[in-house]
């Protein structure tokens, strides 16, 4: 994760600053007409944060008649500049209000700061900014052609923006995970309609403060509150002035989403789930793939889709590397998200603790040998009511096995030895998902050659989550439809017209 902040830290606030969520449809902040909400929990000690209302049809058709209305009022007759001026100017105030973007992320995921502030909230900053320096430099291509006449005829292509964007997004990385489609889709010209995942409704709130701040037009930005299956994750995907829909989250949620999406036609960009292989050959480096592979299992309590979960070592060097990987799992300290030594905060709730508990039991059913880990931390009493998990590790599972082959989302992976390359290569492909791989090799021939039989969206050699905001992001197979980032995101967030003018 290369992204600083040049900002220090205040304290997180004490969980008994309550901070109640609203929608934010049409420029306003409201609570809607349902008189559904529900309790926002900490994570960390599982006490309340506030409440969240819950948007039926009718926010979600005011949100989207909004987002239309702005569609075909002041955003879509703003100029390039005029338009990513603004967005500047958001990511701007983003950063003058870090503070309280990474409070609200901490109190509601229970991250430690010390990641939040160095990656969370300046990525929200720099999906804005990045993606007006793309808007700004759209190209588009042009065909003189002949015809039969001898006057000819020029064909060029327009792009524009797709319409009204549905954006539906996870709790991992709430904020970086949202703006990193609400950025794109603002700068090339389309409106927004936001989902945030239930559990982490904060930091989409008090960027609906930053858009009013800065003089974005009303209804370009919205959000609505909700949960997925019949709630505002449902009556969102389906309403038919939705352009397209914009999705990161799991691969059956993707599964739902596209079946919705039928309905009309609308195009579909998902980021979705993944088992992510690390490849460690032994020539690696094994300090640097060590400390590599502590990141790519451990951050964010393992929660980051491109985490490894499933670790493949080259024979000679599989003793050494599990032993290392225990004592790196076991040197981590678990806490609270401002204690500056906190290396692991909590699961985002209680449902996904007992979910990731579920693996943990079942890999011991399925003849795991228990490295480290495998269950709940002793936690002072103070931070008991948290969904607080160990970190752990396995070896000894067959390939086939569930911990192997299924997303678990959690600080955990199995460690398999290998002995020859074309092996590698065919554990790492072997399952039904294909975003991320991590190849540790000093043989640059090798990386290259593993790197090109890998069935991923993202290969990374001798790193992991080390991102340039312009290269095309996305999963295959069963992890994703499409790319996003840079230029690639121009594919999805806008449609191209030929225009074929006869001379
Ligand atoms: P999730 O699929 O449970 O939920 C994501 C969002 O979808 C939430 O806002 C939820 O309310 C909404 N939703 C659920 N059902 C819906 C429906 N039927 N219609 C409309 N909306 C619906 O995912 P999560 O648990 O929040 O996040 C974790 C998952 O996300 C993991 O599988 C992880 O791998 C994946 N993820 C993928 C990427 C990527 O870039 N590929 C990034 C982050 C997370
Ligand atoms: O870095 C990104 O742009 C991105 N989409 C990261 C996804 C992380 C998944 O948890």
């Amino acid at each position: 994760m290369n992204v600083h902040s040049p900002h220090e830290r205040r304290p997180l606030a004490q969980s008994t600053a309550r901070r109640d969520a609203a929608h934010f449809i049409d420029g306003a902040f409201t609570t809607g007409t349902t008189g559904k909400s529900w309790q926002n929990l900490c994570p960390v000690d599982g006490s309340a944060i506030g409440t969240v209302p819950e948007g039926g049809e009718a926010e979600v058709d005011a949100a989207v008649k909004a987002a239309r209305a702005a569609l075909d009022g002041p955003w879509g007759s703003m100029s390039v500049t005029e338009r990513t001026d603004l967005l500047g100017a958001v990511a701007d105030e983003i950063n003058r209000r870090f503070d309280d973007f990474l409070e609200a992320e901490c109190l509601d995921t229970g991250k430690p700061m010390s990641l939040a502030s160095h990656v969370d909230i300046p990525r929200g900053a720099a999906n804005f900014k990045m993606f007006t320096d793309v808007a700004k430099t759209v190209a588009t291509e042009c065909f003189p052609m002949p015809t039969p006449d001898g006057a000819g005829a020029l064909n060029y292509a327009l792009r524009r923006p797709r319409g009204v964007i549905a954006v539906i997004s996870p709790w991992n990385l709430p904020l970086l995970l949202m703006t990193w489609k609400v950025g794109p889709a603002l700068a090339l010209g389309n409106t927004v309609v936001v989902k945030p995942s239930e559990e982490t409704p904060l930091t989409a709130t008090l960027l609906g403060e930053v858009m009013n701040k800065v003089g974005v037009p009303r209804g370009v930005y919205n959000v609505v509150h909700g949960f997925g299956p019949d709630s505002a994750g449902e009556f969102l995907t389906r309403h038919p002035l939705v352009n397209g829909i914009t999705f990161t989250g799991e691969t059956r949620t993707g599964e739902a989403i596209m079946k919705q999406a039928a309905h009309g036609i609308r195009p579909v960009s998902f980021e979705l789930g993944g088992k992510n292989p690390a490849l460690v050959f032994a020539d690696c480096d094994l300090d640097k793939a060590i400390e590599g592979t502590m990141r790519s299992v451990f951050s964010n309590c393992g929660q980051v889709c491109l985490g490894t979960e499933r670790v493949y070592v080259e024979r000679p060097l599989f003793e050494t590397f599990v032993a290392r990987l225990k004592q790196g799992a076991e040197a981590l300290r678990l806490g609270r998200p401002e204690d500056p030594a906190t290396g692991l905060g909590p699961l985002i709730s209680k449902e996904h603790q007992g979910k990731v508990l579920s693996y943990y039991r079942k890999a011991v059913e399925e003849g795991a040998t228990v490295v480290t880990g495998g269950g709940v931390p002793a936690m002072p009493a103070e931070l008991a009511g948290g969904s607080w998990i160990e970190p752990t590790i396995w070896t000894g599972l067959s390939d086939d096995a569930a911990c192997v082959t299924e997303e678990i989302f959690g600080p955990c992976c199995h460690i398999r030895p290998f002995d020859t390359e074309a092996e590698a290569i065919r554990l790492a492909n072997g399952t039904p998902y294909g975003l991320a791989a991590a190849v540790w090799t000093e043989n640059l021939s090798r990386a290259h050659r593993v790197a090109s039989r890998l069935d991923v969206g993202i290969c990374w050699v001798n790193s992991w989550f080390l991102r340039d905001l312009r290269t095309a992001f996305g999963g295959a197979k069963a992890s994703g439809i499409g790319r996003e980032g840079g230029v690639h995101s121009l594919e999805f967030y806008t449609e191209m017209t030929n225009v074929c003018v006869k001379l």
